[in-house]
Formats: structure tokens, sequence, C-alpha cells
């Protein structure tokens, strides 16, 4: 499921499931999970998140057929992969993706949370809860309108279709868009110079970052109407149609 491998503190996690395009179960997450707080425990410095080769999908996303049924919670706090998401963002030290072929959904949001991301021309973006009739975590919302321009957070939002490499580039969800030839050494570069730079100057900023970001009052009504809203969609209709058309391979009908 997961390749791992360590060179002078920069540390690689590889997805490796590709049977089911790297969907990102719990399984998978809890090994990502476990291996980010070993890096973390090791004092590694920057972790590169890839895929094992070169396929058309980087990952499809939230393991689809263990999202919970109609009238749960599709995303909760706990979910493994908003445990990922929030260990991404705390991590000690500097993540960068690289990013082969299409990232759909959670993906997304777990490319996007990555410190630095490095693709190829195949790279692209899908953002997909209206595909599934899922009601986005507020986090996930709160972090794309925070790196992305609020009308290319409601087309990646409401059509959810991919955006190309190019316009990712444009829109600053890519750092550096390379020659799929060299993606790896421009990747390990990067890594080895923000390796090089001072450990605790780039953990206090990123934490200083992540906090300033996060630092959106909201009071006790907006939080208990947002839950409200939330919970009116993943009891609804949408949501059992969106995940039993996955199912059944077949396009969501939803009205
Ligand atoms: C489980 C899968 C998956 C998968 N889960 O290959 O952000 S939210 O709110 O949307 C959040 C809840 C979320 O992240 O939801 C997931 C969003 N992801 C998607 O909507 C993408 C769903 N997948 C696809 O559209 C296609 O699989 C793509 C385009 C990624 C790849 O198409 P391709 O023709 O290459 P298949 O569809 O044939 O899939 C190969 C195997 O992977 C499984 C799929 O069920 C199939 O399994 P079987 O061979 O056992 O039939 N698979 C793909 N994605 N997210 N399983």
């Amino acid at each position: 499921m997961l390749k791992v491998s360590l060179d002078d503190l920069v540390g690689t996690i590889a997805l490796d499931r590709y049977d089911k395009r790297n969907a990102l179960s719990e399984d998978l997450v809890g090994r990502m999970l476990r291996t980010l707080d070993s890096f973390a425990d090791g004092g590694i410095r920057v972790v590169i998140l890839r895929a094992v080769g070169t396929h058309p999908i980087w990952s499809a996303g939230h393991d689809i057929d263990e999202l919970p049924i109609a009238g749960a919670d599709p995303l909760p706090y706990r979910d493994p992969m908003e445990v990922l998401l929030r260990r991404v963002r705390t991590y000690p030290g500097a993540v960068i993706a690289m990013v082969q072929g299409s990232v759909w959904g959670g993906a997304c949001d777990l490319v996007f949370n990555c410190d630095l991301v490095v693709a190829d021309e195949s790279a692209a973006f899908a953002v997909t809860p209206a595909k599934l009739g899922v009601p986005y975590s507020v986090s996930g919302i709160q972090y794309f309108l925070s790196r992305l321009p609020l009308h290319i957070v409601n087309e990646l939002m409401m059509t959810a279709d991919p955006i190309s490499a190019e316009r990712a580039l444009t829109h600053g969800i890519i750092n550096r868009l390379v020659p799929a030839q060299d993606i790896e050494s421009i990747t390990a570069e990067l890594a080895a110079v923000i390796r090089s730079r001072s450990a605790e100057s780039i953990r206090a900023y990123k934490e200083q970052a992540r906090l300033i970001v996060e630092a959106v009052p909201l009071t006790a009504q907006q939080a208990q109407y947002i839950h409200q809203l939330r919970l009116d969609v993943y009891s609804g209709r949408d949501y059992a149609e969106g995940v039993l058309a996955f199912e059944e391979k077949r396009p969501p009908d939803f009205g």
C-alpha cells in the first residue's frame, strides 16, 4: 500500500494501491499517519508525498467503499483522512507533494495541504463532493478559500471537473510545473534546499502560517448553522444516490 524510503533526513512516502487507483482507505491512511509520526520522531526535515510509478491517476481520493451510509457524516472530525490532513498541516517540517496524474476529491485536499507541490503536465485536480452529494468539511472549504481565488474554488466545488496542470500553476496550486522526465530530480533538489535550511525557523514559520490561516472567528450560532447545513445534505437524497451510483458504476441521478 505504501513504499517508504529515507535519505539524509528526507523521507519519501509513495502510494502503492493502484488496483484501487490509490484510493485513501482507512488502512492506507493509518499507515501514512504512522509513517509521518515516525518521521517526526526521527527529525525528518522534508517529506515527499508521491505515488509509485507513473500512472494516469495519482489518487482517486477517499475510499468511497468506506464512506458511511446516508445519515452519518461522511467527513467527521475523526475521519482518518481528516486526521491525516491535520497531521500534514502540523508536521514539523516541509511536506512536498510530487504529482503525476489526476488527483480526486480528498486527495486534492491532501495535496493542497502540503507545503509545496511539484507536478508534471499529466497532473489534474478535481474536487468532487458535488458528484457524490457530500457536504464538504468546513476545514476543507476554509483551506481552499485561503489558497485559491473564490471563483476558482466555486468552479472546483460546483463542476467537480478536473482543472489542468497549467491552470493549477496559474492559480498557485502548483509551485513548479516540470517535464515528466525531470520531476524526480527537481523534487529532490527542492527537498535538498529546504533540508539545508534552518529546521527551527521552518518549523516555527509553518506553525505560525497555519495558525494565521485558521484564525477565522465564527460565532456559536454560525457554527451550529454550518452543522445543520451539512447534516441536511448527508441525511438527504443526494448523498445516498451519489455513493450508490459509484458502487453501481453509473452516473448519479440528482434530479
Ligand atoms: C474506492 C475506487 C475509487 C475510490 N474509492 O479506473 O472530496 S469528496 O467529498 O468527494 C470525498 C468523499 C472523496 O474523496 O470521494 C472520492 C472522490 N473520488 C472520485 O470521485 C473518483 C472516483 N473514481 C473514478 O472516477 C475513477 O475510478 C477514476 C477516474 C479515478 C479512474 O478511472 P479508471 O477507469 O482508471 P476504474 O474506475 O475502473 O477503477 C479501478 C478500481 O478502483 C476502484 C474502482 O471501484 C475499481 O475497483 P474494481 O476494479 O474492484 O471495480 N476505485 C476507484 N476510485 N475513490 N474505490
